[in-house]
């Protein structure tokens, strides 16, 4: 041991910087390379420029990968560090786009749903990518330069392959990650294994450990299903030992029983497009109507992860969360959840759903055989493709279409539980041209020397993603308007309830809505950013803004009512539910009728209350009721239930313990 010391001793007395320089120029080429990237990455995205501990943990990871290098011979070298850069140079530009839609992270497991993007191509050429978010191919170019630079000057003649070299490297990755290592909290760690705070991970950790952790965390949807059960199985029955979900009791339990359900899945639409007129036309007035004439949630968020529509499709159905990793749609849809549609079917309910988009889109074809539906009306299997906009068949024609499926459902079924999901409010909202007749030019009168009056028009937000959105909107409104004319022509709506939810935001960015709220009607232009007016778009007002509308609305008005209480997708099921007299006993969500202090957890551990909206990647609250003192217990507690709320839901999905216990349940039925 004490030789091993001397030795280290008089090599780190003897040791020349310079000279090592000089004799690894591509490694160190390579590891300041992505070093930078790494941190450029997030310099451009979480803006976290100045902490040296992600730069220590990158550093750290780029040597030990570097260090293999040495074990290539010098003139294969430069391929390896070349492929590495590659790589390293396409993740950073797929998180800077990832972060630029989601602000949040890319992770592996995505690309299982990768094939999607074919379809939604458009939407990423015109809504995702930044000319920004190329800057890291310097790397690649960078590393070429070097190496010819290098081979003229016959470097590769002079080394050959060694394990010194490697030894060397590795021992200097090493000591990189053992600093590191002494400045993680125990917070740190957790945060680590559990990945969903991604945004949280990449400030700590750096891109590249992020990267590989995720990869590990993706490759484990089987590896995870494989280890870890009884963990997780013991965690499940010890939370529902004591939180099994308890029908509540209102005076809303049960004042449906025995009608039809007719859920809307409403693309995109987001809650303030019912509070906004352009030019003094209101942009929803069919939804308005609905709102104002039946019970109308207008605090209401869809808590969907990276699966968005299916998300929200799932969430509704279960009142469970997301996955952490992966979707449920694509990686875990063949579970045996407990789920809205399976309660109906029990009630004796036909159950259904209709979609004029490609029937395996977030392979609903199967996904909804596993809800429970009876059956799936969709694209060409049950639509003639006449019109189409955007991904698929319009959101009128399909309406339209559907009607004869209604007419004959109700004709041979006593009662029924249909969803039905909308398509043409789709990012980038830009295929809806003429099939809008909202106008989002500003017009004026400008009276002339002469004294004559002449109307004068601004673009405003003609030509602009916010613009395009709105005219969207206002076609998504105008055709849920004619379905329901329709169904009321056809007497399909004397015992049906009628429930809308808007499936999540519009992922518009926050320079459309800086755009918009900074418009100067005066002059037509936008203001300067240091005008003391100037409405910035901060983070918090654009989570915060993110709520979609959630209504139930009947023909004959009996509820008209508006609730303000915080709520999410998670607590749509319990609350639709009493209404019908059915309950999911594995519910994660409240009845929002019965529910105090309701806590709306997104799949990325933030959350909102009816006082506050905490971020827990930053660990920063914006409070939403000033008159509210909030205790660090206050913020704690909440974590707890965040946490818990993840954990319970991803433990389900992942182990299907749903099954286990109706395996269970069965075998003691059956004697077993
Ligand atoms: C596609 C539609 C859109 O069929 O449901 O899915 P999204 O891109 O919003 O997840
Ligand atoms: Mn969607």
């Amino acid at each position: 041991m004490r030789k091993f010391f001397l030795k280290l001793k008089s090599k780190i007395v003897n040791f020349s910087f310079k000279d090592y320089c000089k004799k690894n120029v591509l490694f160190l080429s390579f590891v300041l390379a992505s070093v930078i990237n790494g941190l450029l990455l997030r310099g451009l995205t979480v803006k976290n420029f100045f902490d040296v501990r992600p730069i220590i943990a990158d550093a750290g990871i780029v040597i030990l990968i570097g260090a293999f290098g040495f074990l290539v011979k010098p003139k294969k070298r430069f391929l390896y560090y070349l492929v590495w850069s590659i790589l390293f140079s396409v993740i950073c530009i797929i998180n800077s786009m990832y972060y630029t839609n989601y602000l949040s992270y890319s992770s592996i497991s995505l690309f299982a749903t990768s094939f999607l993007i074919v379809d939604v191509g458009d939407a990423i050429v015109e809504n995702v990518m930044e000319i920004k978010d190329f800057c890291y191919l310097w790397q690649i170019l960078f590393i070429v330069l070097v190496h010819i630079k290098l081979k003229r000057a016959n470097y590769y003649d002079n080394f050959s392959r060694t394990v010194k070299g490697f030894r060397n490297a590795v021992f200097l990755g090493i000591s990189f990650f053992v600093v590191f290592a002494c400045t993680l909290s125990s917070t740190d760690i957790g945060r680590i294994f559990k990945q969903w705070n991604r945004e949280y991970i990449v400030m700590r950790y750096g891109i590249y450990t992020y990267q590989f952790s995720d990869l590990f965390a993706s490759l484990t949807p089987t590896i995870n299903s494989m280890f870890g059960y009884d963990k997780n199985a013991k965690m499940f029955r010890e939370y529902y030992e004591d939180n099994s979900y308890v029908a509540s009791n209102n005076e809303y339990s049960n004042i449906f029983e025995g009608k039809n359900v007719l859920v809307i899945h409403a693309e995109s639409v987001q809650n303030f497009v019912m509070d906004t007129s352009i030019n003094g036309v209101s942009l929803t007035p069919n939804l308005n109507k609905l709102a104002s004439d039946g019970i109308y949630f207008n605090n209401f968020y869809a808590e969907e992860s990276v699966g968005t529509s299916s998300d929200s499709e799932f969430t509704f159905a279960t009142s469970l969360l997301p996955a952490t990793s992966g979707t449920v749609a694509i990686n875990y849809w063949d579970r045996d959840y407990t789920t809205i549609q399976k309660l109906f079917k029990e009630k004796g309910y036909y159950v259904f759903s209709m979609h004029g988009n490609n029937c395996s889109f977030w392979n609903r074809n199967l996904l909804h055989q596993s809800f429970g539906y009876d059956k799936f009306y969709c694209y060409t299997d049950a639509y003639n493709i006449d019109e189409t906009i955007g991904l698929g068949l319009s959101d009128k024609s399909f309406f339209k279409q559907s009607i004869s499926y209604l007419k004959d459902i109700d004709k041979n079924h006593d009662n029924w539980y249909g969803t039905m999901i909308m398509l043409t409010n789709h990012t980038p909202f830009s295929y809806i041209g003429d099939y809008s007749d909202l106008d989002v030019t500003y017009k004026y009168d400008e009276v002339l020397d002469s004294g004559e009056v002449v109307t004068k028009s601004y673009d405003y937000l003609e030509g602009t993603v916010l613009g395009n959105y709105f005219k969207s909107v206002h076609y998504a409104d105008e055709a849920i308007g004619q379905l329901i004319k329709d169904l009321d022509r056809e007497h399909l709506l004397d015992n049906t309830v009628v429930v809308i939810y808007g499936d999540h935001d519009a992922k518009i960015k926050k320079s459309e809505y800086e755009y918009y709220y900074n418009y100067d009607f005066k002059t037509g232009h936008v203001l300067d950013s240091d005008d003391p007016d100037y409405h910035v778009v901060t983070d918090y007002e654009y989570e915060v803004n993110r709520k979609v509308p959630f209504i139930i609305w009947t023909k004959d008005k009996s509820f008209k009512l508006k609730v303000s209480k915080v709520g999410g997708m998670i607590d749509a099921m319990p609350t639709l539910g009493n209404m019908f007299g059915v309950y999911n006993k594995y519910a994660l969500g409240h009845d929002l009728f019965s529910v105090k202090d309701n806590v709306v957890v997104f799949p990325d551990g933030n959350w909102i209350t009816d006082e506050m909206y905490y971020n827990n990647q930053r660990e920063e609250a914006l409070l939403l009721d000033s008159d509210y003192l909030i205790s660090v217990d206050y913020i704690s507690k909440r974590n707890l239930i965040a946490d818990e709320r993840i954990s319970i839901s991803n433990s389900i999905i992942v182990y299907d313990l749903i099954k286990s216990v109706n395996d269970q349940m069965n075998l003691i039925k059956n004697g077993g």
